[in-house]
């Protein structure tokens, strides 16, 4: 009879699990962020997250991905093997909560670090629930057990002991439902920038990552972390200083600091970690690293008086400074804050790495003379720079007719209205294309500059060349709020500034390498989101009616062009577009130009390390990683990590 019961209970806790997974295919924006490539490898994270936790609870040090043929991929780990045994609340074995029960999966969790997966993540489930299938192998206690489930967390195969073993670890497979994201390709890059971020910061353990579709076999193991981070990051950078390390505890928090300074770089790189959480809006470990940073230097300038009369800000000390800081904070202490929750707000990390980091680098200085003279005399540059475009621009401010004198490029056809923000400056692949895009603007609000073939690679070169490059001296000029550290947001003559080339490979590279300037010499115009990316239609879909009216429709995708198709009915005729030169004004306005109709891909960025990695891959020598990633990110349907979202 008490078994009867039990069974009746479980079948209404199975019913209520199941509306749980149903909420999360309702919505998965609010689970997984979104369903673009980006939600769809938010699926990998979350198991991912679950291996990281198992190893740096200190059990299994080899953890591996594979993407197969099919769609699907594997997560595979060496540790204890997610537990099976029944669980007393619930009479269910651990293993049927963790991917039924939203947020089961900290909840047997004891690691006093709790990291990832406990944190942030909202669990197996979710992943469950959006995927077509996922099946699960555990080794454990000598056994090999299975469960399997399908449609969105449906039990397909109930779990099962299928063999006996001396291993130990958790392998699990699962197939993302084509119904809920706009693309279900994962993509070898994506998963590569993961995994190598997390093996960083989990040194000594193997990541492994296999690509079946193509091949492709990636090993990450540091025994370095942070130092290998840095020099990843830095890799097409001249540094100017080793990479300097330190590591330590203050009280109960751990703290792991590697940073290096490089030439010719305008921007200060930080990376931010909270148990292995990245915290993209930095917090008060950060507020602690620039406190200290600034403070040490300072009073070395002090002490063996450097710069007499010069008081030196953050800004200018930690000029071509990238860093990578890491904390391990105990659970109860750990606080997050805003929207995304990407920010540290434990009070005690200000005082604690402000101290830790001023200490460190004050001895570091003091016992690298040579080193530090060369870090100071680089950040007295900066000052220096900073003030005589600060003098430049008050000069320029008081002076209206000296304003008036900043000659604009005969190139550019400028816009009429003064109300800057609402401008637009076109940036247009070719003298061709400008003239059609010069011809159909709104000359209210729209400026058109024409660039004739490739723009100069800007990744490592001189301040002298790339002024005395004309087109982006140019570039600088029309926008008019300065570049490198004197660039001032509030100077912006144009509201938007988007880049318009043809949708192939060159206009990819073209992209790629104003895209590349904007990053390192207007950041912040990037950051603001101000940098957009024209996307032209790939398909004109039309017919000619009898009164000789022209019915069309554009398409700027397969799924658009099925819909024109329809739209326009039989007899249709299809024009595929292979540049903007094969449109007239008419058509590129209205397709590509107006506001009401064209289609605007807002750039953002979303991982620096992504960004400072990829600008390597695309600039450097290595001519296949490019045709990859072209080949990945070309198609306008597929960009969304460097490039983002739809506007
Ligand atoms: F996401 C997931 F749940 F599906 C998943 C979990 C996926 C993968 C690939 C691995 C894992 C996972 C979970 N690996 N290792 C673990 N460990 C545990 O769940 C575990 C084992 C034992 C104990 C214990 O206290 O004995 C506690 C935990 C959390």
């Amino acid at each position: 009879m008490a078994e009867n019961i039990d069974k009746i209970n479980y079948a209404a806790d199975d019913i209520e699990l199941l509306r749980g997974l149903e909420a999360v295919r309702k919505r998965p924006g609010m689970y997984i962020g979104s369903t673009n490539s980006s939600g769809l490898h938010h699926l990998v994270w979350e198991i991912v997250d679950n291996s990281i936790d198992e190893a740096m609870s200190g059990f299994g040090n080899k953890i591996s991905i594979t993407i197969h043929k099919d769609g699907s991929i594997t997560v595979s780990d060496e540790g204890r093997g997610i537990p099976t045994g029944i669980q007393s609340q619930t009479h269910k074995p651990a293993i049927e909560l963790v991917f039924g029960e939203l947020h089961a999966g900290g909840k047997f969790n004891n690691s006093s670090y709790k990291s990832a997966a406990g944190l942030h993540g909202v669990g197996a489930s979710v992943t469950n629930a959006l995927s077509s299938w996922l099946d699960v192998i555990v080794h454990r206690e000598g056994k090999i057990f299975h469960i399997r489930y399908k449609d969105g967390g449906k039990i397909d195969i109930p779990l099962e002991v299928i063999g006996t073993t001396n291993k130990h670890g958790t392998t699990v497979t699962f197939k993302p439902d084509p119904t809920i994201f706009s693309t279900v390709e994962f993509k070898w890059d994506t998963i590569y920038n993961h995994l190598q971020e997390s093996a960083f910061l989990l040194r000594k353990v193997h990541f492994y990552l296999k690509d079946e579709r193509s091949n492709l076999n990636q090993e990450f193991y540091y025994e370095d972390g942070l130092k290998e981070y840095i020099l990843t990051v830095n890799q097409n950078k001249r540094p100017l200083t080793d990479i300097i390390y330190f590591n330590g505890n203050v009280s109960d928090i751990e703290i792991e600091i590697a940073m290096q300074y490089c030439y010719s770089d305008y921007n200060e790189t930080i990376f931010s970690y909270a148990n292995n959480v990245r915290t993209r809006d930095g917090g008060t470990h950060e507020t602690g690293f620039k406190l200290g940073v600034t403070r040490a230097v300072n009073e070395f300038i002090d002490n063996n008086k450097l710069a007499k009369g010069k008081k030196l800000e953050g800004g200018d000390i930690r000029e071509g400074l990238t860093s990578v800081i890491s904390l391990k904070i105990p659970e109860k202490k750990l606080e997050f804050e805003g929207q995304t929750k990407s920010k540290l707000g434990t009070p005690e990390a200000t005082s604690a790495v402000s101290n830790f980091i001023y200490e460190k680098f004050s001895y570091y200085l003091t016992e690298n003379k040579e080193i530090a003279l060369n870090i100071i005399s680089k950040c007295i540059d900066s000052y220096n720079t900073r003030l005589a475009a600060r003098k430049a621009k008050e000069e320029a401010r008081s002076n209206k007719k000296a304003k008036q004198e900043i000659i604009l490029s005969d190139k550019l056809t400028p816009a009429q209205s003064k109300d800057y923000l609402k401008n637009e400056l076109f940036i247009v692949e070719g003298d061709s294309a400008g003239g059609t895009a010069k011809k159909g603007r709104d000359r209210i609000h729209q400026a058109i500059l024409p660039l004739r073939g490739k723009p100069l690679n800007t990744d490592s070169i001189t301040v002298e060349k790339l002024l005395q490059n004309e087109e982006f001296a140019t570039i600088i000029n029309t926008i008019g709020a300065g570049f490198g550290q004197s660039f001032d947001i509030d100077d912006i003559k144009y509201g938007k500034i988007i880049i318009m080339t043809d949708a192939d490979t060159d206009g990819a590279h073209i992209q790629t390498l104003l895209l590349t300037f904007f990053y390192n010499y207007m950041r912040n115009l990037i950051t603001t989101g101000h940098v957009y990316v024209a996307a032209p239609p790939l398909y004109r879909v039309y017919k000619e009616e009898k009164n000789h009216k022209v019915n069309e429709k554009y398409a700027w995708n397969d799924q658009d062009l099925e819909k024109a198709k329809k739209a326009i009915g039989p007899g249709y005729k299809i024009n595929r577009y292979k540049g903007l030169g094969e449109m007239n004004e008419v058509q590129l306005k209205k397709t590509t130009m107006d506001p009401a109709s064209r289609l605007l891909i807002q750039v953002r960025i979303d991982d620096p390390l992504f960004v400072e990695k990829q600008v390597g891959i695309l600039m450097g020598k290595d001519t296949s990683n490019r045709r990859r990633w072209v080949e990945e990110n070309v198609d306008f349907n597929k960009v969304d990590t460097f490039i983002n979202e739809v506007k």
